[in-house]
């Protein structure tokens, strides 16, 4: 490791900045030494913005200033929601009464392992219907997911960043676009199809290290604020979870001293961090949508493909 690994501060802005402060980012990534790995500008603002429009167009999203479709209150996501494993059934991950909130809506475009895993027959066809949709998407040879897999293939020295697939060929979701209306939160939590969802009939659980990867289309924004991941420099062990589960968190970093690190982000914006971290997006409910295209990713230094899938 080099002299940087004495303060937990994102590298960025660059994949050559990153890689002279890291020599090895996603290793060092793995071991929660740095807490992002941030590209700043790996797409054009423009380009976001453009996107955002056409997925309106396309009435894939809506438009917040325009009465909203009934077909996108069926389809919201309500905050907190996971299922584990087989039994399909939604997990209460946190407070029952912001579950049945309405209000707080995320619209997705694309499959969800988290979501739609339970069946793998439905998960692996969804996930064809999401290649469609971004290949129709990004039909002029210029898509943001190319962006992601090339940052992190760059990020990893000497490994190759692939979609997600079973040995029979079936493919995962390759990303998914995610919109984030009325102040819509994520609490502290982790993710992990390991050690959370325990989904060990799919080939993802077999990576030793999940991270995430996500770019930012568009923020939201209330006066000065705007909405951001914090990132909290605890990597999560079972003694974590009744404190995440009470919604108790923050008097466990406290008591811990568990300092964090908030990540400010632009249209544009790529950035990279270990999932196994506590992390949590506070919701502004400004006048736009947090709007952000996002994967999962499975590492393991020992394999020369890193698998993405959303
Ligand atoms: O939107 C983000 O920046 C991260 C969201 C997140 O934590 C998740 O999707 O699990
Ligand atoms: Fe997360």
């Amino acid at each position: 490791m080099t002299a940087s690994s004495s303060a937990w501060i994102p590298a960025e802005p660059s994949v050559d900045a990153i890689r002279s402060a890291w020599e090895r980012p996603l290793d060092s990534l793995a071991a929660a030494e740095v807490p992002a790995l941030i590209i700043r500008q790996a797409w054009s603002p423009e380009k976001c913005a453009a996107l955002v429009r056409k997925m309106v167009e396309k009435e894939l999203l809506y438009d917040p200033n325009q009465p909203i479709p009934e077909k996108f209150i069926q389809a919201s996501i309500p905050e907190g929601y996971f299922r584990e494993g087989k039994s399909g059934e939604a997990s209460q991950a946190w407070d029952a009464e912001v579950i049945k909130s309405r209000a707080r809506r995320r619209i997705d475009i694309g499959t969800s392992l988290g979501y739609r895993g339970s069946s793998q027959r439905d998960f692996f066809a969804h996930s064809e219907e999401t290649f469609a949709t971004f290949d129709d998407l990004f039909s002029d040879g210029d898509s943001p997911v190319d962006v992601l897999y090339q940052g992190l293939t760059d990020l990893s020295v000497d490994k190759q960043a692939v979609t997600a697939y079973e040995p029979d060929g079936r493919r995962y979701g390759p990303a998914i676009i995610r919109a984030h209306y009325g102040g819509y939160t994520y609490a502290p939590h982790f993710d992990s199809v390991r050690l959370r969802e325990k989904r060990d009939d799919y080939q993802v659980f077999h990576f030793e290290h999940q991270f995430a990867g996500v770019l930012v289309l568009q923020n939201t924004q209330l006066g000065d604020q705007s909405a951001q991941c914090v990132l909290h420099h605890c990597l999560w062990e079972p003694e974590v979870d009744p404190w995440l589960r009470k919604r108790r968190f923050p008097e466990y970093a406290a008591e811990n001293n568990i300092s964090n690190v908030e990540v400010v982000l632009e249209p544009g914006d790529l950035y990279f961090f270990n999932t196994r971290c506590i992390h949590e997006v506070p919701g502004v409910a400004g006048d736009l949508p947090r709007i952000v295209l996002a994967t999962f990713i499975g590492y393991s230094s020992d394999r020369n493909e890193i698998f993405v899938w959303s």
